[in-house]
């Protein structure tokens, strides 16, 4: 206890305002570094909402020129595969450069026909992101409800872990 004082004390070199003069510029750099973290986030989350937007612009932009949509080379309405969407919109320069999204994962082009699953029928782009971040685009982009709408989601999103967006073309 003695050697507790003495480290604590004027022996040890800190007064208490020297502690407390620590403590605050300690808490001002965990702010610093929490308030970056969440510019960060929101740069994100623009960016991925700005990409879906561009997807979904690149299919129509490619509609009015063709009469259907990128990936449908059978012309039934339903995307054929991932890669045919790509390769349609890339022939035409409207693929965005990179097909990541912000949080990692990469879109994906598909047909829903499973109303269980997806909550809805027709084309898809989808992509996979932490759930506060897929309500965030759903309230900003449709109806903020994971199984209405134009934006749908996998799995609720009050869960923890990540979920896949799906973003209807039609
Ligand atoms: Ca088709
Ligand atoms: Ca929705």
């Amino acid at each position: 206890m003695k050697e507790m004082r003495k480290l604590l004390g004027k022996e040890s070199g800190f007064t208490l305002v020297e502690l407390a003069i620590g403590l605050v510029i300690i808490g001002l750099l965990i702010g610093a570094i929490l308030g970056g973290a969440a510019m960060i986030n929101n740069a994100k989350i623009r960016r991925q909402v700005k990409d879906l937007q561009g997807l979904y612009a690149g299919c129509y932009t490619y509609f009015d020129k063709f009469e259907q949509l990128p990936g449908d080379r059978d012309g039934n309405g339903q995307f054929d595969a991932d890669s045919t969407v790509w390769n349609d919109l890339q022939s035409q320069n409207l693929a965005q450069q990179t097909r990541r999204s912000p949080f990692g994962d990469t879109y994906a082009w598909g047909w829903s026909s499973d109303t269980t699953v997806y909550h809805k029928m027709g084309n898809y782009v989808s992509v996979n992101m932490p759930p506060d971040v897929a309500r965030n685009i759903d309230m900003q982009l449709d109806d903020g409800e994971y199984t209405t709408g134009s934006i749908t989601a996998s799995a609720d999103y009050t869960g923890s872990g990540r979920i896949d967006l799906y973003y209807f073309i039609d």
